[in-house]
C-alpha cells in the first residue's frame, strides 16, 4: 500500500508489444505507469503538461528558427516544392509575426490558433499553457503538398536583432521555443552571410535548447550573396560565434545553402554546395523513421525526471513533518535545505548532475506552487515508473521499427526537388 492512504487504481492489461504496435503500447505504458505519478506530484507546475494521445501519433516536426529575414519563411517555400503556404509573407521587412505550423490539408486553408491548439487530430494541444496571449500569435497553414504528408514544419517569428528587444512580445518567445524544441524532432537555425552577429535574443533562444543540441541543424543561408572564396571564412567565424554560445562536444556541421528559386540559375554557386543540399535532404528524409526512436527517447527522459521529481517531493515533505505550514515550506525550501535535499537525493540514488532538473527554476516554480497539493510518494506508483524503466522500456526498444513504409515516398519528394533544381540550371 502506498505511504498516504489508498492504494492507487490497477494497471489494465497493456497487450504485448509488437513492431507495429510500439507507439500504441509506448502511449498505454505512459499512461498507466507514467502520468499518476505525475499528476499526484503537480509535475506539471514544476514542468511541462502532460503528453496527450496525438503527440504519441505525430508526424516528425522541423522547426525554424533564425533572425528576421534571414530565409525562413523562403526555404519552407522552397522545400515545399516552390509553393507558397496560405497567408505567407516574404520580405526584407520583418514579416511573419506569428509561429505557424505548415501542415497537409486537401484544400488550402488557414486556421487561428486556438483552433489548432483545440484540434485534437494534431498534436499541438499543450501549447495551450502559454494563454491567449501567445495563442493570437499562433495560426495553422494547410496545404495539399506531398511532403506535408510525412512532416510538419513549424514557421517562427524572427528572432530580434539587436540588445534586450525581448521585453518587445507579449509572450515569453524563449519559453515558447525551449518547449516547442522539446517537442520537435528537427530544430533548423539559420544564419545570414551578411549578418553574423548573434542577437541577445538569439543567444537566449541557443541556451534554450540545452537539451536538444542533437536536434539542431545549422544552415548558413543567402550564401549566394558572397563570392565562393569568402564562404569559407565566414562558415568559420559563425562556427567560432557558435561554439562560445552552443555547448556540445563536437563542432556542429554547418550547411551552406540559398534556399530559394531565385539564385538557382547560377550553376557555379549551385555546383559549390550540391553536397550540402544533398546531405541536408538527407536528414530530413530519415525523420520519419527515427520519429518512433525519438518519441521512446523523449519518454524514457520525462520518466526520469518524473521519477526525479517524485523523490525530492517525497523528501521535502519528510523534511517539513506534520506541521505544514507555509513558514515551514518557506524553511525548507530556502537555499541552505533544499541544496542539500538536491545533493542527498542524487547521491541516494545515484543520479548523475545532469539527471537532477535546474535548482533554481525548480526552488522558483516551488514557492510558487499550491502547498496544498503536494504529497509524499506512493510505493506502488514508484515501483510502476521504476519497472518501466527497467523492464519495460527494454522490450520497446527491441521493437522500434527500422524501416518506415513511407520511406520511398518522402525520398521520391526529394528526388524531384533536386531534379527541378537541375533542371533550373540547364
Ligand atoms: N539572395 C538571397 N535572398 C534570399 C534568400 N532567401 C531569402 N531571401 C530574401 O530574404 C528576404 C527575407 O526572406 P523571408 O523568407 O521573408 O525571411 P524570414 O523573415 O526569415 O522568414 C526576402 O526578400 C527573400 O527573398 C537567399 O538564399 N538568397
Ligand atoms: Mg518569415
Amino acid at each position: 500500500m502506498g505511504i498516504c492512504g489508498k492504494d492507487p487504481p490497477p494497471v489494465p492489461p497493456i497487450p504485448p508489444c509488437t513492431n507495429e504496435n510500439v507507439a500504441q503500447i509506448l502511449q498505454l505504458s505512459y499512461e498507466h505507469k507514467i502520468a499518476p505519478l505525475e499528476k499526484r506530484h503537480c509535475y506539471e507546475m514544476f514542468h511541462t503538461p502532460p503528453l496527450c494521445a496525438s503527440e504519441f501519433k505525430a508526424k516528425p516536426m522541423v522547426l525554424f528558427l533564425g533572425q528576421y529575414s534571414v530565409g525562413k519563411t523562403t526555404m519552407i517555400k522552397y522545400l515545399l516544392g516552390g509553393d507558397e503556404y496560405p497567408g505567407t509573407r516574404i520580405g526584407p521587412e520583418p514579416t511573419t509575426d506569428c509561429f505557424v505550423v505548415v501542415h497537409h490539408a486537401e484544400t488550402p486553408r488557414t486556421t487561428m490558433g486556438t483552433s489548432l491548439a483545440a484540434d485534437g487530430s494534431m498534436p499541438f494541444q499543450s501549447l495551450n499553457q502559454f494563454g491567449s496571449a501567445f495563442l493570437t500569435h499562433l495560426r495553422g497553414a494547410g496545404m495539399p503538398c506531398k511532403l506535408l504528408k510525412h512532416l510538419y514544419f513549424i514557421d517562427t517569428p524572427g528572432i530580434l536583432s539587436g540588445q534586450k528587444q525581448t521585453a518587445a512580445r507579449e509572450y515569453d518567445f524563449a519559453s515558447v521555443t525551449r518547449f516547442i524544441a522539446d517537442k520537435v524532432d528537427m530544430i533548423v537555425l539559420l544564419f545570414d552571410t551578411s549578418k553574423l552577429d548573434i542577437s541577445d535574443e538569439y543567444k537566449l533562444v541557443l541556451q534554450n535548447l540545452k537539451g536538444n543540441e542533437e536536434k539542431i541543424k545549422i544552415v548558413l543561408n543567402k550564401a549566394d550573396m558572397v563570392d565562393p572564396g569568402e564562404l569559407i571564412r565566414v562558415r568559420g567565424a559563425l562556427m567560432w560565434s557558435l561554439s562560445k554560445v552552443i555547448d556540445t562536444p563536437e563542432v556542429p556541421k554547418v550547411y551552406i545553402g540559398s534556399f530559394t528559386e531565385k539564385q538557382s540559375k547560377n550553376s557555379e554557386i549551385l555546383e559549390l554546395f550540391k553536397d550540402d543540399y544533398a546531405d541536408f535532404f538527407k536528414e530530413l528524409e530519415r525523420l520519419p523513421n527515427q520519429v518512433v526512436a525519438r518519441r521512446v527517447n523523449d519518454v524514457i527522459k520525462r520518466a526520469k525526471s518524473v521519477r526525479v521529481h517524485a523523490l525530492l517531493m517525497d523528501e521535502i515533505l519528510r523534511q517539513i513533518g506534520l506541521l505544514k505550514t507555509e513558514g515551514r515550506f518557506h524553511t525548507v525550501l530556502g537555499d541552505e535545505r533544499l541544496r542539500a535535499i538536491f545533493v542527498d537525493i542524487r547521491l541516494k540514488h545515484r543520479l548523475a548532475e545532469s539527471d537532477m532538473p535546474n535548482y533554481r527554476l525548480y526552488q522558483e516554480n516551488a514557492l510558487k506552487s499550491y502547498f496544498k497539493d503536494w504529497k509524499r510518494a506512493d510505493e506502488t506508483l514508484l515501483l510502476r515508473i521504476e519497472e518501466f524503466l527497467m523492464k519495460d522500456i527494454s522490450t520497446i526498444i527491441e521493437h522500434i521499427p527500422h524501416d518506415d513504409p513511407s520511406a520511398p515516398s518522402i525520398k521520391k519528394v526529394f528526388e524531384d526537388l533536386i531534379q527541378k533544381q537541375k533542371e533550373n540550371v540547364e
